[in-house]
This record gives structure tokens, C-alpha cells and sequence, in this order.
């Protein structure tokens, strides 16, 4: 057994984990990310696109947003297409003057891992079997295996930062957690491609075959997705067939508008709200999507991940500079507060937009209704606009 320590053992190397690490790294905290993928792997993963401006914040912050900067894109709106429309919704109208930036999370990861590279920060990757230790004592520790070699980190704090499928969540035993959830009855398929965006900001569409989404990463990398249902398998969508669909579902002009090329990368993501409560127990302490995922409509995943990263760095600085305890002792409810708001969101934007099986006639009506709402009213534009651009943290 190989021993070594750390003051906070990070459990994966996503954006939650490598952001915290940046971050406590700059503020003389020792940290240790143990990430049980490839490094190839983890930077071949495509998801997020959006960035609110308090992630934005955070990249800068930390010394990692000079290539963002450079060549992220500022969104100061986006489209919804509803009855073969397009409405425009004004975010930096809206919310006086706040914007998002488009720039891929497979961007961002790579930017942390060439900071956390420079910086000398400890990524182990290809950790193997990592097991979470003493959780309620004051000195936690974990367990892995590396190159068939068994490992022990001893620490202060272990954050879990492992996404849905880790093993920290799981490690707070079962008649303490308590979960929320609700699965959709779809999901989406995502196709990259190699051709210039529909349009210069991004469409959501609601349409009665279905939702679609025209995002982009950059001037010649698109991100289209459609809404199919939960039994659908990405080997039965060529790439024509996914032209055709994601078309049907747009307005002609913009359709007739649409560049095709081949796909370069096609995926399907199930859709999910789910709540872990509490983010804490002991000594371990959750952020990301291991406490939290919520269906991609809003764009708030990545920065939910991010805010949860400021709560936390903000609690483990004030321990270990101050010695105080309180911001850790109040982790979880701080950061649950952001996320549930996130949570509704993010289920309302699903809600409103999807076609949902199961709605019926009364259910149908309301929903358009819910749109036609929308698109008249300037309140109800501010609020989908506050709530887009991030609430504060
Ligand atoms: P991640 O990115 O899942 O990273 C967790 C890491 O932990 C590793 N791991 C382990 N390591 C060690 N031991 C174990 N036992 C481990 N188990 C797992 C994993 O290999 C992985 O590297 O979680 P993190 O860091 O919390 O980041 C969360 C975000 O990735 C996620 O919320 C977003 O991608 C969600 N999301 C979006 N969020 C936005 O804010 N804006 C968007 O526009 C947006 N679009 C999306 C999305 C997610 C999507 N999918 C595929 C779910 C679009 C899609 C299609
Ligand atoms: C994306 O570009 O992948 C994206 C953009 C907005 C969303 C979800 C995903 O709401």
C-alpha cells in the first residue's frame, strides 16, 4: 500500500473537480484529484455550451479564462421557435445589460487540466476502485488502485466532485440521504458537426413532433439536438435522418437556411431532475452533478457545478485561513437554495417546450398557452431572462 496525503482528496476530475482544485490550489490548499477515466476520455466528452456570467467570473478568477475570452462567443439573446416563429428573447434588454457565453465545456475541462499542469496540481488519472473512508471522524481517507497498485490518500476533507454514476453520494448512507427525482419520457439526440450555425445565437423550438435545439460552439462547429423518445438507439438515426427531423421541426426559413455536413459526434442523453439532499456528511462533502443533475433545457448544469465549486472553495479558504466552520457547517443549505431554484427552471423551460405523451388535450393547451404568455409578456420575458443569465450566488 502506497500512503501519501493531501488536505482535500477531490473524487473526479470534471469540471466540478478540477475547478475546486484550481481554485483552493491558488489559495495555498493542498489537493489531490483522483479521476477514474482516461485524460483522452475526459476531453473527447461533449456537453455543455452555455456559461452564465458567474462561472465566467470564476474562470477569469482563477487564472483559466484567457482562451475563453478569446474565443468564446457573447450571447446577448436567443430565439424560441413556436408555431413555425422565431421570438426573440432579449436577455441584456431583459435583465439590463447580463449575457451568456458560449464556449464548450470540453473547452473549459482542457483549459483547468493545461492550469492544473502548469500549477504542478496532482491529477491522478485511471484511479481505479475508489472507496471513501471515516467519513465522521477527523481523519478521512480514500482508497484506490493505480496501475494495479493499492493506494491509501489520507486527508482533511474529501469533496466528491464524480458526477451522477461516482461513488461519493453513495458512500452517505441511505437513511441519511434523501433523493428527489423525476425522469422524462425522452431524452435528446445530439449531433456535432463541422458546418457553420443556423443562426449567430442560439433556437430553442417547440414543435408538435418534438423539441430541437440550434447551438453552436463555434463559427464552423455546430451542436444540434432533437427530442426522441426514451426507446430511440443512436444507431437507428443516420445523419440524414437527423438533418431531416431536426429540419421539420424549424420554421421553414430557418430550415431552408440550415447547412448539413457530416456528424462528427452523435449521442443520446436521457432527461432528469434529481436532488440529493444533504450535499454533506462528515467530512465528505458533494458538488456538481453528484448531488444534482437537471435536464439540459435551461443550460444550467455546468453552472450549477460551478456555483456549488464557490460555496464550497469559499468554506474550505474560510477553514483553513480563519478557522472557521461555519460556511462548511452550512454548505449544503446554502448551495441547495441555488439549486432548487435551478431545478425549477430548468423543469419549467422542459416543461414548456417538449412534446410531452402523456399530456392530453387540457395539457397541450396549456402549454402553448404557457408560450403565447410568454411571448406577450414583458414579465414573464424577465423572468425566463433572470433566471437564463444565472441568479446571483
Ligand atoms: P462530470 O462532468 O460528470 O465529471 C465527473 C467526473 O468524475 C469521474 N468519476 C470518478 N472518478 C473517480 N472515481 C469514481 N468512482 C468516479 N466516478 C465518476 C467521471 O469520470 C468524471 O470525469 O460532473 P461535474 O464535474 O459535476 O460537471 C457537471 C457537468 O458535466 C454537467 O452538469 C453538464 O455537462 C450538464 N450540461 C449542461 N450544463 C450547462 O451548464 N449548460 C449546458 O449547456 C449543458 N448542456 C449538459 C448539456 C449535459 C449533457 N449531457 C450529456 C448529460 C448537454 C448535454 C447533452
Ligand atoms: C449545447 O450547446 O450543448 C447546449 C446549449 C443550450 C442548452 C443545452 C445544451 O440548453
Amino acid at each position: 500500500m502506497i500512503s501519501t496525503r493531501t488536505q482535500v482528496a477531490i473524487i473526479g476530475g470534471g469540471p466540478s473537480g478540477l475547478l475546486l482544485s484550481q481554485i483552493l490550489h491558488r489559495a495555498g490548499i493542498d489537493t489531490v484529484v483522483l479521476e477514474r477515466k482516461s485524460r483522452e476520455y475526459v476531453l473527447g466528452r461533449i456537453r455543455a455550451g452555455v456559461l452564465e456570467q458567474g462561472l465566467v467570473d470564476m474562470l477569469r478568477g482563477a487564472g483559466v479564462g484567457a482562451r475563453m475570452d478569446r474565443e468564446g462567443q457573447i450571447h446577448e439573446g436567443f430565439d424560441i421557435a413556436f408555431n413555425r416563429e422565431r421570438h426573440h428573447i432579449d436577455l441584456a434588454g431583459l435583465t439590463g445589460g447580463k449575457t451568456v457565453m458560449v464556449y464548450g465545456q470540453t473547452e473549459v475541462t482542457q483549459d483547468l487540466y493545461e492550469a492544473r499542469d502548469q500549477m504542478g496540481g496532482i491529477v491522478v488519472d485511471e484511479a481505479e476502485n475508489v472507496a471513501l473512508h471515516d467519513l465522521t471522524g477527523d481523519a478521512p481517507y480514500v482508497t484506490y488502485e493505480k496501475d494495479g497498485e493499492a493506494h491509501r490518500l489520507d486527508c482533511d476533507f474529501i469533496a466528491g466532485c464524480d458526477g451522477f454514476h461516482g461513488v461519493s453520494r453513495k458512500s452517505i448512507p441511505e437513511g441519511i440521504r434523501q433523493e428527489f427525482e423525476r425522469v422524462y419520457p425522452f431524452g435528446w439526440l445530439g449531433v456535432l458537426s463541422e458546418t457553420p450555425p443556423v443562426s449567430h445565437e442560439l433556437i430553442y423550438s417547440s414543435h408538435e413532433r418534438g423539441f430541437a435545439l440550434c447551438s453552436m460552439r463555434n463559427n464552423n462547429l455546430s451542436r444540434y439536438y432533437v427530442q426522441v423518445s426514451n426507446n430511440e438507439k443512436v444507431e437507428d438515426w443516420s445523419d440524414e435522418r437527423f438533418w431531416e427531423e431536426l429540419k421539420s421541426r424549424l420554421p421553414a426559413d430557418t430550415a431552408a437556411s440550415l447547412v448539413t455536413g457530416p456528424s462528427i459526434e452523435k449521442s443520446i442523453a436521457p432527461l432528469r431532475s434529481f436532488v440529493s439532499e444533504p450535499l454533506s456528511h462528515g467530512r465528505l462533502f458533494l458538488a456538481g452533478d453528484a448531488g444534482h443533475i437537471v435536464p439540459p433545457t435551461g443550460a444550467k448544469g455546468l453552472n450549477l457545478a460551478a456555483s456549488d465549486v464557490h460555496y464550497l472553495s469559499e468554506a474550505f479558504i474560510g477553514w483553513y485561513k480563519d478557522g472557521q466552520d461555519g460556511k462548511l457547517n452550512s454548505y449544503s443549505e446554502t448551495a441547495l437554495k441555488r439549486i432548487w431554484k435551478a431545478m425549477r427552471f430548468s423543469w419549467w423551460m422542459t416543461t414548456i417546450l417538449h412534446k410531452f405523451p402523456e399530456n392530453g388535450g387540457f395539457g397541450d393547451r396549456i402549454q402553448k398557452t404557457e408560450l403565447d404568455y410568454l411571448f406577450s409578456s414583458r414579465a414573464a420575458q424577465v423572468s425566463l431572462a433572470e433566471n437564463y443569465v444565472g441568479l446571483p450566488y
